[in-house]
């Protein structure tokens, strides 16, 4: 095991490897304390591949000597990554050596699920096993009795899967407890959303406002770039945070919004753009519908009425929205990504989208670029049988009448027997592909009910996480650094393709996920839908079909196209794909779904004196609980701790360091936690990094370290249009442990 000093060097290294500026991007976020090249990490051989430590997708180079990956860099060829990366990426061994590991396949012996109590069985046996309980219950209830739960890019061969069985129910928490409504609200607005990476020409702004979206401590590699390169270009920035976060500590100006108050501020910003007509109008005269109805709506939306909601002084809201609009068009007001906090989150981004409409950002330089992709063919394959069948997470379609994904919890809810009205059985089956829906989802109790109600759970994962504990039968996948993936393009700032092939063999009898959906498929009599031998060849057929230069790509990781136009200032026409081909400031198609179709505030309960409201976030070095058992990477944050105002922990005795215990409105006790004492939190929140608290036996090392924030997210206040989980409804107490 590398130890941490070896660990920083390797981190080092990284900004050795960088580009131009990278020095001063690791500088800017406090990362380089430690940094020294060391060329004993360097390999006899570097193969390029793409990160999966998140989603972010990153280029990255892998150094292997003797068989071991010896340091994992940033691939300088790779617009994603530019030769450096983020702390998280570098670590990418702590999970290929990670002695937890998932190493054989599992079944489980007991008749309680949640027991992780399994034996270990051959693949045959598991995929024979698992193979057959789908069959029979494609049989008995019909294939769309069964859902896979699907995060990361590996999933893709199970949506196939899942696919040409006659499921439609695709699912992921990424999208109902993450960037649902603004996916939804983006796409009301400008007929688009904003996928991931997220399309923003960051690097360019001259303003950049932060609503939450906690830049340098949520660490998307390229974003967190481009936020440092645009401020040393002179960008300014405005944080609107209850938490003085690390970007605010870069802002001009930080406002401590009381939290769930923000649509108001967005509302009294545009009154003041509007009233004082600092928009763009020659770009929302060319390009939008619904400014007089926006503008009668904004009225009584004043500086004064949004400082009684947000506790932002009105001469402060005056002044900030003068300074956003004072940038425009290269004002980019950041739509955010784990939007689904108070319920009314697709509201609040249609919101964000409508001040960006305002400010002329969609389509322009330093606001929303337009991607551009390299498109490659499909590979030859019958078609489905039949259509995937709808979805059973809201069947009729009418409750939440923009969900444009399938919903998890709403798949928990159609397996529990009578819980909502689908036509025949309930869901009997799960597929669950990387996503630990025990920490991921709220209302954990419910998860684990529905789960009880299974017919099959089968887990493919790389470690033992909570939700493996659930399954019938665990299924050890091959880590990214181990396997190929399917190519496909990345839409981005300029066209590009990647592809992801394995650096080392898999370890243990791990298997790649190919290798799993293509032997289930087999055993399914589903084999002509997997009509190849090998990914990697499939990959390389489709690759060399689009005419690319398939050596050149697995000798550098990524193939660039030629730039095209992404903004209007470089000649890009822009197009809306709304009903009325305009950006939608009034939205029709709200009004008839019975919605406000323009961004109404509501008034969300706030805690009562002694409570806090739960808030939680990102620490630069973890993603999620998908790291926290990663030693490399713990080296550097190994527990995370809570923050409570400062003053309010003095009135309470309490100070900084010591060990509290949260309890929520419905009694749940949080693990033991250390307290961090602060001035930079209001008064009336605490604040939390997810992802710790792990509780799995099999998680050696994240065991019993820190809280798990999610176990206290027994409320939750669903989005009536996105049908997304706003899950910071949740008030604590504090008390001493
Ligand atoms: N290092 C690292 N980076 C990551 C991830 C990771 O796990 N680790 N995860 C990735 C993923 S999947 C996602 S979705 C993103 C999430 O990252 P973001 O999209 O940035 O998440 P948010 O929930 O917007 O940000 C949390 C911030 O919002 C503040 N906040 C809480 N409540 C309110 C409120 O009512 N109003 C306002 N204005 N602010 C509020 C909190 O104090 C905190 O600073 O991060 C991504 N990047
Ligand atoms: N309370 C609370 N809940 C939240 C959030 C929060 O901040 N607070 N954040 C929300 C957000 S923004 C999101 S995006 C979701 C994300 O939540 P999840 O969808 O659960 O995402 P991860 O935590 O990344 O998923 C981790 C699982 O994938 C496994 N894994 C890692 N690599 C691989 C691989 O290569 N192959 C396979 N098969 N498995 C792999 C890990 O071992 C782990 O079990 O959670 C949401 N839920
Ligand atoms: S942002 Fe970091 S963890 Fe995510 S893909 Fe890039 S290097 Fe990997
Ligand atoms: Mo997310």
């Amino acid at each position: 095991m590398t130890s941490r000093r070896e660990f920083i060097k390797i981190s080092g290294a990284t900004v050795g490897a960088a580009t131009v500026g990278s020095g001063f991007v690791n500088k800017f976020w406090g990362l380089d304390r430690d940094a020294v090249e060391d060329p004993n990490t360097d390999g006899d051989k570097v193969v390029p591949t793409f990160c999966e430590l998140c989603f972010w997708k990153c280029g990255v180079l892998a150094h292997v000597r003797n068989g071991r990956v010896t340091k994992i860099v940033g691939n300088p060829d790779h617009p994603l990554s530019r030769g450096h990366l983020c702390p998280r990426g570098t670590g990418g061994m702590g999970l290929l050596y990670d002695p937890d590991r998932l190493k054989k396949p599992l079944l489980r012996r007991s008749n309680k699920r949640g027991g992780q109590d399994f034996e270990e069985v051959s693949w045959a046996k598991a995929l024979d096993f698992t193979a057959e309980k789908l069959m029979k219950i494609k049989r008995d209830c019909g294939p769309d009795k069964v859902a896979l739960f699907s995060h990361g890019y590996g999933g893709s061969f199970f949506k196939h899967l899942l696919f040409a069985y006659g499921s439609g129910n695709v699912t992921a928490p990424s999208y109902g407890q993450c960037r649902g409504p603004r996916e939804v609200g983006f796409n009301l607005t400008f007929g688009s959303s904003l996928g991931s990476p997220e399309v923003l020409d960051i690097e360019n702004s001259r303003v950049l406002t932060l609503i939450g979206s906690h830049l340098g401590e949520n660490m998307h590699n390229t974003q967190v770039q481009d936020f440092a390169r645009a401020i040393a270009k002179g960008a300014e920035v405005v944080v609107v945070d209850p938490r003085f976060s690390t970007a605010a500590g870069k802002a001009r100006h930080w406002l401590p919004i009381k939290p769930g108050t923000d649509l108001a501020l967005l509302l009294a910003w545009m009154h003041v753009i509007v009233k004082e007509e600092l928009y763009d109008a020659a770009y929302l005269e060319k390009y939008a519908t619904g400014l007089p109805e926006l503008r009668k709506h904004l009225e009584d939306k004043t500086p004064e009425w949004a400082f009684t909601e947000t506790t932002i002084p009105p001469e402060k809201i005056v002044e900030t929205a003068r300074f956003i609009a004072g940038a425009r068009p290269a004002s980019l007001v950041h739509p955010g990504r784990h939007t689904t906090w108070y319920g009314d989150d697709t509201q609040r981004s249609r919101a964000i989208a409508i001040l960006n409409a305002l400010l002329g950002s969609w389509g322009r330089r330093g606001g929303i670029f337009i991607p551009a992709s390299m498109p490659v063919p499909k590979y030859p394959c019958p078609d489905y049988a039949a259509p995937p069948k709808t979805a059973q997470d809201h069947p009729d379609g009418t409750v939440y009448p923009f969900a444009d994904e399938v919903l998890s919890h709403g798949v928990c809810d159609a397996t529990v027997p009578g819980k909502i009205m689908t036509s025949g059985c309930p869901i009997k089956g799960w597929i669950v592909y990387g996503t630990n829906l025990i920490q991921a989802l709220p209302q954990r109790q419910q998860v684990i009910e529905a789960a009880q109600h299974l017919d099959l759970m089968v887990a493919i994962d790389v470690l033992p996480a909570e939700i493996t504990g659930y399954a019938d039968v665990v299924l050890p996948e091959a880590t990214y650094l181990e396997r190929w993936d399917d190519a496909g393009p990345t839409p981005w700032r300029e066209p590009f393709l990647a592809i992801r092939q394995p650096v080392v063999d898999p370890l243990y009898e791990s298997k790649p996920g190919w290798w799993i959906a293509k032997e289930l498929a087999n055993r399914m009599e589903l084999g002509a839908y997997f009509p190849w031998d090998d990914a990697g060849k499939m990959v390389e057929a489709r690759l060399r079909k689009g005419g690319y230069d398939f050596d050149l790509l697995k000798a550098k990781g990524v193939i660039r196209g030629k730039r095209v136009p992404v903004t209007t200032e470089d000649g890009l026409e822009l197009t809306f794909a709304t009903p009325s081909k305009k950006i939608e400031l009034y939205s029709k198609r709200m009004a008839e779904a019975g919605a406000s179709p323009m961004p109404e505030y509501t008034r969300h309960p706030q805690p009562a004196d002694g409570q806090f409201r739960l808030l939680f976030g990102r620490t630069p070095t973890h993603t999620f609980g998908r790291t926290t058992n990663n030693r490399f990477l713990s080296e550097v944050t190994n527990e995370n701790e809570v923050w409570l105002s400062a003053k309010v922990a003095r009135e309470r005795g309490l100070s900084n360091g010591d060990r509290v215990v949260l309890v929520n409105q419905d009694g749940v006790r949080s693990e033991p936690v250390r307290l961090k004492a602060t001035q930079r939190i209001r008064h009336d929140c605490v604040f939390v990094v997810h992802g710790y608290g792990h509780s799995s036996p099999g998680l050696k090392f994240a065991k019993g370290r820190g809280m798990d924030d999610s176990r206290l997210v027994t409320k939750i206040a669903v989005d009536p249009l996105a049908g997304s989980t706003g899950m910071s409804v949740n008030f604590v107490t504090v008390e001493r442990a």
